[in-house]
């Protein structure tokens, strides 16, 4: 039987397009960004040349306001996949990149400074030349989606990051639930949808109600022409997320240690230092000592998001946790609440807490362990020296991907397979868990 490390590569290679890959062979035909993030990981112990082109094709369909949408429309008529650019009509858009680019209108989590730092690090001494001065083309772009990010998507400089969409991230996490409840009337246009096709229960995907309003909101957006100034003017959906806050914390600070490799100005280093620390100050806001976690909060109503979920876990993924909340965080992580919970196949990170009323073990974002996040933890843990817990995290990782076929989410009590198989992102992070092994602990 082929390695682990072998049938990880097979599935990259089999959801290659040549310049991007498929997030997934059949759910998700196009180029979506977080997954290029993380596939570009995966092809840099591969191929750095080939991890490079995966990012710079993403960064191609970069919005002049600097956004990175959260989906390339790359596949052709043969790969539907709804909603499609029709629904989103970015046109309407003067920022929107012109034909033939088709993009969505709204962004996710900027993994992408985390995959760039990954890349050059991986990069053997005789590519290094290429690769730098790919870096050095690529990287304006990278700070200018994080100008974006520091500005648009905080007009109140908080240090935290304003979404407009449950898809720009965690789609059906219980996190939302509050804010799309009091949406009452949500009747978007007639639609059908293909999604719960492709999976072999729909109850692993989010619930019609769900979708009425991911369709409606994008409606809203449309409406406002996908213009931020309107958004934050009029629309019902604007959260102070801390988990995408956090991962732009780990970015800015991936992107400052690229900056002597990519010749970076001193004005771009100057925003980034003041962009770091404001999300470290944003987020340290935003911990509550009492239930050792970090708290999302409705822009609209003001309102707490206290529903227990990974996200809570900001201080850990940012990785700037000091010694009060590292002490905290860790110890929750391994509550009952959390990776402690008696009835976990794994001691892995669920998306929600089994201990919360909205935990569904099957469903999405709302219980299953999703190896994506799992990989952020382990690499934040080992940045935060909490080498063992890490090291725990990787080996329970790859014993629950097992034999088998990669899927998007497990079942977190018998670590069943969920959601869509040979999902690319979950093959790249298997290929920096091995770090170039054919098995756990094996040997190059
Ligand atoms: C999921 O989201 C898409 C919409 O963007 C979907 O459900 O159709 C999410 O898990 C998202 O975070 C992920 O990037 C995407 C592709 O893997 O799938």
């Amino acid at each position: 039987m082929d390695s682990m490390r072998d049938r990880a590569a097979a599935v990259l290679h089999g959801n290659d397009a040549g310049t991007w890959t498929k997030a997934s062979p059949h759910l998700y035909p196009h180029q979506w960004s977080w997954d290029s993030a993380f596939i570009a990981i995966g092809w840099a112990h591969l191929d750095v040349r080939r991890a490079m082109t995966e990012l710079e094709q993403l960064f191609a369909a970069q919005w002049s306001t600097g956004m990175v949408p959260h989906l390339v429309f790359r596949a052709g008529p043969d790969h539907p996949y709804f909603p499609g650019p029709e629904w989103w009509d970015t046109a309407v858009s003067p920022a929107a990149p012109p034909p033939p680019l088709k993009t969505t209108g709204i962004c996710q989590p900027p993994v992408h400074a985390l995959a760039l730092r990954r890349i050059w690090q991986l990069t053997p001494p005789a590519r290094q030349p290429e690769i730098r001065a790919r870096v050095q083309a690529l990287y304006p772009r990278v700070v200018s989606w994080h100008r974006y990010l520091a500005t648009g998507r905080d007009p109140e400089a908080s240090g935290l990051v304003t979404t407009y969409h449950p898809w720009e991230g965690t789609d059906n996490s219980p996190r939302w639930d509050r804010t799309l409840e009091r949406i009452k009337v949500a009747k978007p246009g007639p639609y059908t949808r293909l999604d719960t096709s492709e999976v072999p229960d729909p109850s692993e995907r989010p619930s019609n109600w769900d979708y009425d309003r991911f369709l409606w909101l994008v409606e809203q957006l449309r409406k406002y022409r996908y213009d931020d100034v309107q958004i934050y003017r009029h629309h019902r959906f604007l959260v102070k997320d801390v988990f995408f806050s956090a991962v732009f914390v780990a970015a800015n600070a991936a992107l400052f240690e690229l900056a002597d490799v990519a010749g970076a100005s001193d004005a771009d280093r100057a925003d980034l230092a003041g962009w770091l620390d404001r999300g470290r100050a944003g987020l340290a806001r935003r911990f509550d000592a009492k239930s050792g976690r970090c708290i999302d909060y409705d822009v609209r109503t003001g309102e707490q998001i206290r529903v227990r979920t990974f996200a809570g876990f900001a201080p850990l993924f940012a990785r700037t946790a000091d010694g009060g909340e590292l002490a905290a965080q860790l110890r929750l992580l391994d509550s009952a609440d959390f990776c402690g919970n008696p009835r976990l196949r794994w001691r892995l990170l669920p998306s929600t807490s089994p201990a919360e009323p909205a935990f569904q073990p099957q469903d999405y974002w709302r219980g299953p362990v999703w190896p994506v996040i799992n990989w952020l933890l382990w690499q934040s843990l080992t940045e935060l020296g909490s080498s063992v817990r890490a090291e725990q995290m990787r080996r329970d990782s790859l014993a629950q991907l097992g034999a088998g076929q990669f899927n998007e989410y497990y079942e977190p009590f018998t670590g069943e397979p969920l959601g869509s198989p040979q999902q690319s992102w979950t093959a790249a992070v298997v290929l920096d868990w091995l770090d170039g092994r054919d098995e756990p602990g094996g040997e190059a």
